[in-house]
């Protein structure tokens, strides 16, 4: 089966033609309104999953450090082809942080799309949660496919100031 690039992979897809994921997914033409995306649908990290599937929670807490990093805790995690877990993030920063779950590639082509467009960052995709200063959240997701994927906080200069890390399935 074919991964399917969805929500805001393929609008930055239309956007940026030069994209050529190496999943082949089928990016561009024939995906209708990238718009009414499925969220049900599989990408390339894998897709929502059910929480009565998940045996194991991965804690992840973000936050800025006295010298001015902005990180991930723990900043990667180990996961099996195919399981679902429930991956709980808290704020204990003092600043509004995100947690983006996908392909290295996409999150930086996300991240070039929200500094030039910075009043979307709201996400409203499956893989991803904001979170204001004190506040928690979870995801739960199917880690379908093996490799290296990357979970990034992709406000403006939150990325380069070391908020990313790495979810390895195999
Ligand atoms: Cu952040």
């Amino acid at each position: 089966m074919r991964a399917v690039f969805v929500g805001a992979a393929m609008v930055f897809a239309m956007s940026i033609p030069a994209i050529s994921g190496p999943s082949g997914g089928s990016h561009g033409s024939d995906h209708g309104a990238g718009h009414g995306m499925d969220h049900s649908a599989m990408m390339t990290a894998g897709m929502p999953g059910n929480k009565a599937e998940a045996r194991r929670a991965i804690r992840v807490k973000m936050k800025e450090t006295d010298d001015g990093e902005m990180i991930f805790t723990p900043n990667s995690f180990n996961v099996k082809k195919g399981e679902t877990v429930r991956i709980k993030i808290s704020n204990r920063g003092e600043l509004e942080h995100e947690f983006v779950l996908d392909t290295r590639e996409n999150n930086q082509i996300h991240k070039e799309l929200m500094a030039k467009r910075p009043d979307e960052n709201a996400h409203q995709m499956p893989n991803a949660i904001t979170l204001q200063p004190g506040e928690k959240g979870e995801i739960v997701w199917t880690f379908s496919n093996a490799g290296e994927f990357e979970f990034a906080c992709l406000i403006l200069g939150h990325y380069e100031s070391g908020m990313f890390g790495t979810a390895s399935v195999s």
